[in-house]
């Protein structure tokens, strides 16, 4: 039977990315982000495409509502949720004294909070059936701090303290979960705060970024493992 996977922030960039490559290997695939336009197009692209077939639920994973029923609407659709990608992020670049606590707020609900909103909305079904994959796009920001991201880095540590805290908890149960680390990938994400200089910096690297595909391809790997094989850590940078 054809799995079906929940990916959040799949309007553009890596999500996208995820949905087409799982629709790719067969999967059923729910499109979940804020934009419908953008979301409506990906999803005519990977019905014409795919093997799996594809919905759009327009969604904002910082309200707990919303997610719930995202999650619900996918299960009336195609039966059962599968594996849950949360990779929608924010990454709002600023020095702490210039004191953006808007944008603070916004990546802590989005980066944070939406996660767990969307593993609260899956978890419990997943447990009951000993089966499902959680996977979260987290970041190397997750793993070391620079002096312009550390907000953005404080929230994607979170993430990786929330991928290994569930993989204990969820070690018996049949469930896993996977924490994919992106390098720089070249997309939208930096493009998004206030501070003009740090994004066109973040965006003039030397070095050629990773594609958005290059992430897809390791979150096809962690999920088509074998039952008893769980993919926990995976970091893929530019070379
Ligand atoms: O960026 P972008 P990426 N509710 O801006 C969605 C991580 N990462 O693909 O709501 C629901 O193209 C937004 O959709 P919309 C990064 O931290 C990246 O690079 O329609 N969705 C869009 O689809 C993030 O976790 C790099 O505006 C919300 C998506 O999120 C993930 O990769 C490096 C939302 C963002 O797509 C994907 O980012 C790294 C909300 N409230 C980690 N707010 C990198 N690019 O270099 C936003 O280490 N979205």
């Amino acid at each position: 039977k054809n799995k079906t996977a929940i990916v959040t922030g799949a309007s553009s960039g890596i999500g996208a990315a995820i949905a087409e490559h799982l629709a790719n290997e067969g999967a059923n695939v729910v499109l979940a982000a804020r934009r419908k336009e953008e979301l409506s197009t990906i999803v005519e692209t990977i019905n014409s495409k795919n093997k799996g077939k594809a919905i759009a639920v327009v969604t904002d994973v910082s309200k707990q509502s919303e997610v719930d029923e995202l999650s619900a609407k996918a299960v009336e659709a195609f039966g059962e949720v599968d594996i849950y990608v949360n990779n929608a992020g924010l990454m709002l670049m600023s020095v702490i004294q210039n004191g953006h606590v808007h944008e603070w707020d916004s990546m802590i609900d989005v980066n944070i909070k939406g996660v767990l909103y969307g593993v609260n909305s899956v978890l419990p079904r997943m447990v009951e059936r000993s089966k499902g994959h959680i996977v979260n796009i987290s970041s190397v920001a997750g793993h070391e701090v620079s002096k312009v991201n550390a907000v953005y880095s404080a929230t994607k540590f979170a993430v990786r303290a929330l991928s290994m805290g569930l993989e204990k908890e969820l070690a018996r149960t049949g469930v896993r979960v996977t924490n994919i680390s992106p390098g720089a990938v070249d997309t939208d994400l930096a493009t998004h705060g206030t501070d003009e200089s740090l994004k066109q910096k973040a965006q003039s690297s030397d070095r050629k970024r990773l594609e958005s595909a290059d992430i897809a391809r390791a979150v096809v790997y962690a999920v088509t493992q074998p039952d008893y094989v769980n993919v926990n850590e995976v970091t893929v940078r530019p070379v």
